[in-house]
């Protein structure tokens, strides 16, 4: 500037020059950042923005297809060819030699973004569906979309609490979701929830009034039953001796390092609470610092803490006790028999997810959810899922092996000893803060 040169030119000459190897590597890493990340971008990401890590996710959660393969080599070999570069690099070869590895890395991994491009469909011909992972098959979503000429998107999720941080963010775009029982009471009292109009549900009357009207959503105005299910305790019977009838076997110093839990708030507090005898709704401060005291005690024989994939954590053997939701448990017996499930003598949590649509959605919902609730819909769904079906006029289709099945149809006397998880108002700020307590100690 001192000889002349005006701030523009000043820049492109000499400050740019001067700080470009740190813009350069700030790039590089929040490229390698981004490729890499998962849980800050499932939260900030909204429908349609769905990178290759949400969508690597949501493949793996649908069953494994030969498309992940595929990325993953492209991935694999990107990687190598963008290392041959720096590797060339560092020799001290000419920046033309290792400027073509790199160029080809790059594109390779382009590749799959602009192939999974395409032409974006209408807005009308799609619908966002948020649901639980392991909650339906594509089988079932490929019907809806040759039936109705729509392309669903489907995002995952695996606790109440990430769905309602996604909805209370504002304006997730989603046009279903599946909240359980006590997440409707929470996205009712804040408003963020669309009125059903239950003529447009003619199949409503298939489901089995014992799961309607339920408190947490009266009438159903607001959501209708899509699984329900429970927690208990699934274990290997050849490495468990005595096979667990209390919440206490997850406490057995005999299996330290063997024990796998839920990655969920209210599950694990829920089950510390009944195993002392207490109602999972508690909000006693007394009783819920015990709880916290217990979790902490149990903390050095936990293995994991899992919401996902905890089925096959326990196939492989890893872990030969867990807390656990029984569909995904009954497909792991399907797989193997020596994987069992009991509901503890205590009591355990009874859930109801159901379908609802959100505020703010605008594509139409109805017809989606009409669609699930038909029998025959609704019998693959519990047949390829194995969660229980709510739906009445689906039991007679169901093989006899999955409706006498009791880790998915249990007894109405264990019924009796299941409960609700309630929404607790301001109560779960305390849930939230202890179960970081547990987590973070
Ligand atoms: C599905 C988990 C069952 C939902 N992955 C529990 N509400």
């Amino acid at each position: 500037m001192d000889l002349g040169a005006g701030p523009v030119r000043t820049f492109l000459l000499v400050t740019l020059p001067a700080i470009f190897p740190a813009v350069l590597a700030a790039a590089l890493l929040v490229f390698a950042l981004s490729i890499d990340d998962y849980v800050v971008t499932s939260f900030v990401a909204g429908v349609g923005a769905t990178t290759l890590p949400l969508q690597i996710y949501s493949m793996v959660k649908s069953g494994v297809s030969p498309e992940i393969n595929a990325v993953s080599t492209m991935i694999l070999v990107a990687t190598a060819l963008l290392l041959l570069g720096a590797f060339l690099l560092e020799q001290g070869r000419s920046l033309r030699l290792a400027a073509a590895p790199a160029i080809v890395g790059f594109a390779v991994l382009g590749a799959p973004f602009v192939m999974a491009g395409g032409p974006a469909p209408a807005q009308d011909r799609v619908l966002n569906l948020f649901i639980w992972s392991n909650y339906i098959a594509p089988e079932t979503l490929a019907k809806f979309e040759a039936r109705h000429g729509v392309r669903v998107n489907v995002d995952l999720y695996d606790s109440n609490e990430a769905l309602l941080a996604k909805l209370q963010a504002g304006n997730a775009g989603y046009d279903v979701v599946c909240p359980s029982d006590y997440s409707v009471e929470v996205l009712l009292a804040q408003g963020l929830l669309q009125r059903l109009d239950h003529s447009a549900l003619p199949h409503l009357a298939n489901l089995d009034p014992e799961f309607l009207d339920r408190p947490y959503d009266p009438g159903n105005a607001h959501s209708v039953p899509y699984f329900w299910g429970t927690s208990g305790i699934a274990y290997s019977r050849r490495r468990v001796a005595e096979p667990p009838d209390s919440w206490g076997a997850l406490w057995d110093p005999r299996y330290r390092g063997r024990i796998l839990m839920l990655d969920d708030a209210r599950e694990v507090l829920g089950a510390a609470l009944k195993w002392r005898g207490n109602s999972q709704n508690s909000k006693d401060p007394r009783l819920l610092a015990a709880a916290r005291d217990d979790l902490l005690r149990q903390k050095p024989l936990v293995r994991a803490y899992n919401s996902t994939n905890f089925e096959d954590i326990l196939l492989s053997g890893d872990v030969w006790l867990a807390q656990a939701w029984n569909g995904q448990i009954a497909r792991a017996m399907a797989q193997d028999p020596d994987i069992a499930y009991v509901l503890p003598r205590e009591g355990s949590t009874l859930f109801i997810d159901n379908l609802a649509i959100p505020r703010d959605a605008r594509h139409p919902a109805l017809a989606f959810i009409d669609f699930a609730l038909e029998a025959e819909v609704a019998a693959e769904i519990c047949r390829t899922m194995l969660y229980s079906s709510p739906n009445r006029a689906a039991w007679p289709l169901l093989p006899p092996d999955v409706r006498t099945n009791p880790a998915i149809f249990p007894s109405p006397e264990a019924v009796r000893r299941l409960e609700l998880i309630q929404d607790l108002g301001h109560a779960t700020l305390l849930y939230d803060r202890l179960w970081t307590e547990v987590k973070s100690e």
